[in-house]
């Protein structure tokens, strides 16, 4: 944990007690706050309590009294509306901050030299992959890289701060909206598209608050942009007024100057002269141009903090993958089971859908605003779609004609029918994909309980059948 002192002897509330509401009543009251918190559900609330959390109903307390409220990414913080916390909290001026601008007042509170590096990754698309694979790449070349944040781990809850660590901190939008002071010795934008537009108020809101990994860098730190969409494009070019060095990355074509890969292949061209890194296609837990933006992505970072490139293919390399991306959870009656469960929306699950071939596709849940029509033009490849949860009769109505259909109401059910099609379609290696361009909050509390759902389904399959359990991975 990383204490935080900031608030010693203070009153302080924190609203929300998910991961990140835990974590930073812990941390407070570790550093000597006196902590307030408070969780619209009355069953968090118990679960809080059990863990020592002291609990007091905020909505009933003199707000006056408050240094600060520390907020949880999830609740609405500007829009569609401020969560009447927010508003209680604006009204007398208590300040709302998020755990990222707790840690990163912590650093800054440290002597210089005793400041441990920060790595933040942010976009849309990529960036727990992007982050767990610079942890891995700077562990495997003896840094002590610690990684956390959106990925799934409260900043807070991460190893107290050391001098000669890395912290790689995979940043949402919701996180940057509540860390104004949060400086990055290297910043990395990966991409844009529309996703969580509700909670900014547009897509002008949200590429704003994903800006903000950029706004307290000074010379000598590291902007690296993935210029693969015109925001990044743009963006580019508006950090060169910006004091740190910008390095762009792109797995769509090749930079004169910059991090590319082309045809799988990773150039370095940083100092103007393209040099060949390595082959992709040996880092097999990266397929798809969307992984190689990635480990662009983590190359730039990991030079920018002067690890040899030699050492980053090696990193690239022997990266183990991340559970819910792509993820080969078995294999039964000669089918293969790939689980993409963190796709929960069309952009993403579009990167799946580039990167195979031919697929049974299991898709749906609850839909986002564009559903499923900017796939169109992978319809060919899918043998058949298995839909699933709210989506369902909104996404056969997009694939009709285009893509043979059929509605399962369950992923029990989707997987069941789509083995069955794949195993007797005598195709040689089919592939079942779970890939739902949806988010999972209809039938499940999040992707990963649903990934976690489609791996054990699998499993079942294998114990189902005694060949299929001989063959499961
Ligand atoms: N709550 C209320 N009232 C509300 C809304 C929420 O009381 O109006 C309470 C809920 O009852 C719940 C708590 O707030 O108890 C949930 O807080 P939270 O949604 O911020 O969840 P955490 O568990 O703190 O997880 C958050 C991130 N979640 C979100 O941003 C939605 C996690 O990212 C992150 O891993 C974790 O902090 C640690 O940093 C998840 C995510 O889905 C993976 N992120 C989004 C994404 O990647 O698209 C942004």
């Amino acid at each position: 944990m990383i204490p935080v002192t900031e608030y010693s002897g203070r009153d302080v509330a924190v609203f929300g007690l998910g991961r990140t509401g835990l974590s930073a009543a812990k941390a407070l009251a570790a550093g000597g706050a006196r902590v307030h918190a408070w969780d619209d559900d009355a069953a968090t609330r118990e679960r809080a309590a059990a863990e020592g959390v002291a609990l007091s109903d905020i909505n009933k307390r003199d707000w006056q009294t408050f240094a600060a409220l520390v907020l949880s990414p999830g609740v609405p913080y500007r829009y569609p509306q401020p969560h009447r916390v927010v508003r209680m909290a604006e009204a007398v001026g208590v300040p709302v901050v998020g755990d990222m601008e707790l840690f990163a007042r912590a650093v800054q509170a440290l002597p210089e030299r005793g400041r441990p590096k920060v790595i933040g990754i942010t976009g849309t698309n990529g960036k727990s992959t992007t982050t767990a694979l610079i942890g891995h790449i700077l562990r495997h070349a003896g840094i002590d890289a610690r990684v956390g944040g959106n990925i799934g781990k409260g900043v807070l809850d991460m190893a107290p701060l050391h001098a000669n660590a890395v912290y790689v901190l995979e940043l949402s939008s919701y996180q940057l909206d509540l860390a104004k002071s949060l400086h990055c010795n290297v910043a990395v934008f990966l991409n844009l598209s529309p996703d969580h537009l509700d909670r900014h108020g547009g897509m002008t809101g949200y590429l704003d608050a994903k800006k903000r990994i950029f706004n307290s860098q000074e010379a000598g730190d590291t902007a690296i942009v993935g210029v693969d969409d015109v925001y990044g494009q743009s963006m580019a070019i508006g950090l060169k007024r910006k004091p740190a060095r910008v390095w762009q990355v792109s797995s769509d074509f090749a930079l004169g100057k910059g991090v590319s890969v082309v045809d799988s292949h990773l150039f370095d061209s940083l100092t103007g002269k393209a040099v060949p890194v390595g082959d992709l296609r040996e880092a097999k837990a990266l397929p798809g141009t969307h992984n190689h933006q990635n480990a662009a992505a983590a190359y730039a970072a990991c030079r920018a903090l002067g690890v040899a490139p030699e050492t980053i293919l090696k990193g690239l390399e022997t990266f183990p993958g991340l559970p819910h991306r792509l993820e080969i959870v078995g294999q039964q009656g000669g089918v293969t089971f790939i689980n993409d469960s963190k796709a929960t929306n069309a952009q993403a699950a579009e990167q799946a859908l580039k990167a195979l071939g031919r697929v049974y596709w299991i898709a749906g849940g609850q839909a986002k605003a564009e559903g499923i029509a900017p796939l169109e033009p992978y319809f060919p490849k899918v043998a058949r779609a298995y839909l699933i949860g709210e989506a369902e009769e909104a996404f056969a109505r997009t694939l009709k004609g285009k893509a043979p259909t059929r509605r399962c109401s369950t992923l029990d059910q989707a997987v069941q029918q789509a083995f069955e099609d794949a195993r007797s379609s005598g195709e040689k290696d089919p592939v079942v994909l779970l890939s739902p361009a949806c988010a999972s909050f209809d039938q499940f509390t999040s992707f990963e309980a649903r990934g976690d759902r489609f791996r054990d389904i699998v499993k079942g399959l294998g114990a189902a059948s005694p060949l299929g359990a001989m063959e499961s991975a």
